[in-house]
Formats: structure tokens, sequence, C-alpha cells
């Protein structure tokens, strides 16, 4: 695969076409009806709960939420290959991801809350909390790969940067890293088109984001990150290029960011409403959905019931979260160290008085 679909020949690796026929047979992954539809219905949760998380952050319920809207292929076909001892190193907006590792929706509203027990994941396993600084997780994710090959672990790293990410610094350092030491680390770049209001036309003068990996001499493919076959299939080839070659790999998944960046920002201040539509004939969850009714295995009417239980799941999460409780000040000082060194108890002590005149004015 990575030799058909070399980033050099700028060749876009697609298996189902927009109203979801497949159209390339050949790289059809192995995924039974039950497993495709079970999916299906994850990536639904997962767009019913991130479009219901920024009406709460409109109804000043959450402070700040980036819109995960259209990207739901790529943690949907993640998730196929995903086991419970793989690594998730996300930046902020793999919630698939997340929910694909056993965090809760409650958890993730709790970070968006401002809670540091938002990071604090009860059941998911190697999981590590959202990074906002762009690209530093791909450095972490890299360090982790190397442990994991010392120690000879049957893991695989999945690390997540967007477009804009793969013009810091960190990323060349952490693919360069990765390949010379050849740890099991797969890269995904979500290149959603944007990087706030910056098009990728203009983040790079290279053909496309994957074939970054050839100077490093990494494998890469760039995917079409809207098709959820075509990303299963892709996960299926890189996760047994990771665990059984002990190689990384770079994924560039192309997709559009249907949303705003974050909640406090309006994308119709840069895009235009043409470009739009052209995505949305694109959309994940209207082409695999093309598929499912295609062979009867799914229909408007299940939609819609499937659709009101998980409405109700996530006004259930979201109450819970919104109910956990008042937020203790030393969290926000408690957990960049193990012990808290002298500075941070002055900062903590000096804060606290603040807080303590602001009640008396
Ligand atoms: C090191 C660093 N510089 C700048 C920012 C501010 N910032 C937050 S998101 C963002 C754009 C990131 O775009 P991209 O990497 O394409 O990811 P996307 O948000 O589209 O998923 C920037 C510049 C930051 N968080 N960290």
């Amino acid at each position: 695969m990575f030799k058909e679909y070399d980033p050099l020949k700028n060749k876009l690796f697609n298996v189902m076409d927009k109203d979801g026929h497949i159209v390339n047979d050949k790289w059809m992954p192995q995924i039974s009806d039950d497993q495709t539809l079970k999916a299906y219905q994850q990536m639904m949760f997962a767009r019913k709960a991130d479009l219901m998380t920024v009406s709460y952050q409109r109804q000043g319920r959450i402070y700040t939420y980036p819109p995960n809207y259209g990207q739901e292929a790529i943690a949907g076909g993640l998730a196929q290959e995903l086991r419970e001892n793989d690594w998730v190193v996300p930046a902020y907006r793999e919630l698939g991801l997340w929910l694909a590792k056993g965090a809760t929706l409650k958890e993730v509203f709790l970070y968006f809350m401002g809670y540091e027990d938002g990071s604090r994941f009860e059941n998911a396993t190697h999981l590590l909390p959202v990074s906002v600084p762009i690209a530093s997780q791909l450095l972490h994710a890299t360090g982790i790969g190397y442990e994991v090959k010392y120690h000879k672990k049957d893991e695989v790293v999945y690390t997540f940067v967007g477009d804009g990410g793969t013009s810091e610094g960190d990323f060349h350092e952490a693919l360069n890293y990765a390949a010379v030491w050849k740890v099991p680390v797969v890269f995904v770049i979500q290149n959603n088109q944007y990087a706030i209001s910056f098009n990728v036309k203009n983040q790079t003068s290279s053909q496309n984001l994957a074939v970054k990996s050839v100077a490093y001499g990494l494998k890469s493919i760039q995917v079409d990150g809207n098709d959820f076959f075509a990303m299963t299939r892709v996960a299926q080839e890189a996760a047994k290029t990771a665990r059984e070659n002990q190689e990384p790999v770079l994924i560039e998944a192309l997709t559009y960011r249907k949303g705003a960046h974050t909640t406090s920002d309006d994308p119709s201040k840069y895009r235009s409403k043409e470009e739009e539509q052209e995505w949305e004939e694109k959309d994940p969850m209207k082409r695999l959905k093309g598929y499912l009714t295609g062979k009867q295995l799914w229909n408007d009417q299940q939609e819609e019931e499937l659709d009101q239980q998980y409405k109700k799941e996530v006004e259930r999460q979201f109450e819970e979260a919104e109910n956990y409780g008042d937020y203790p000040l030393e969290d926000v000082f408690k957990y960049q160290y193990s012990e808290m060194p002298d500075i941070l108890k002055k900062q903590m002590y000096a804060h606290q008085k603040f807080l303590k005149w602001k009640e008396g004015q």
C-alpha cells in the first residue's frame, strides 16, 4: 500500500465514493457488516455529543470547545485497530478517539469546564490528556514509542496533529527521532484545511503533507479522511507496520472542519459558502450512511430513534458534569509537579489571599 500510494506520486487513497459506493475493491478492509454498523453508531454518538457541546457553550454552560464536526471518520477508522494497551497521545480535537479509548463524555465535559479531573480518565488506559501547545504532544508520543520498543511491549502509539502543526519544529524533530530509532508510532495529521483562519495552501510549499516523511525516512500515505473504509484500511496497514516491523508511519488524513476552530471563532470571516458546500457533499457520515442504507443495514427511522437515545445520554452526562461541585483552588497548582515546589506554593498562597480580599470587597 505504501508503495502504491507513495506520497511523491500525490495519489490520494480512497475506497468509497461520496455516495457510499465502493470504488477501490482491492483495498476494501476486512470488516464485517456488524462492525461497520457499530462504527457508524459510534461516529453518530461522537457527532451528536459534539454538536450538543457547541450548543451548551452557546448557552454559557461550558467555557470553550474545539468542534470535531466533519472529522468523525478519522477516529472511526482508527478505532477499529485500537487495542486496549495502545496509546493515544492527542492534541485537542480527538473526541472520537477519547471515547474509543474509554474516556467518558462526562470527563471530556469536565475538561472543558476547567476541572483538572477532566484529565484523569477513570477507565481509559494509555490515554494522555489534551495538549494545547501545538505539536508538543508528538515528542511525548515518540518518547513513549521509544519506551515501548525498549521494553519490547506489544503496543502501538497513535498521535495526532493538525495541518498547521506540521510547521512546528516539534513535528520535524518527532518524525526524525521516530524514524532514526524505529519506534512504533503512528503519526496522524488531521488535515482539516485550516489552522484557525489560515488555509493549508499557505501552510507549505510541499505537494502534500504526507510527503514530509520522505526526508526523515518513514512510510507515509495521504488518505481521504472522510472515507471510513479508507481510514480503516490505512489503520490496519499502519498498525501492522508499527507493531510487527517496529517502524513509524505518517498518515495525512484529508478532511474538513465543518464547525468553527473553537467556540470563539467565526469561520464565515475566512471561508466561502461554496467551499463549505463542496465539502458537505463529502461528509463522512453521509457517505457511510449511504453505504449502510444501500445494503439495507440501516434506515432513517432507526437513525431517528438512536439519535433521540443519544441526545438523552449526552444530556445525562452533561448534567453530571455540571453538578460536579466546586472547583478546588489548589487544583490549578497541584498537578504540575509530584511535589509542589516553593515557588508554586507561594503563588498559591498569594492567590488564596487575593480571593479572600476579593470576597471582602
Ligand atoms: C505552540 C502554539 N502556538 C500557537 C498556538 C495557538 N493556536 C491554537 S490552535 C492553532 C491552530 C492549529 O491549527 P492546526 O494545527 O491545523 O489544528 P486544528 O486546530 O485545525 O485541528 C494555533 C495557532 C498554540 N496553541 N500553540
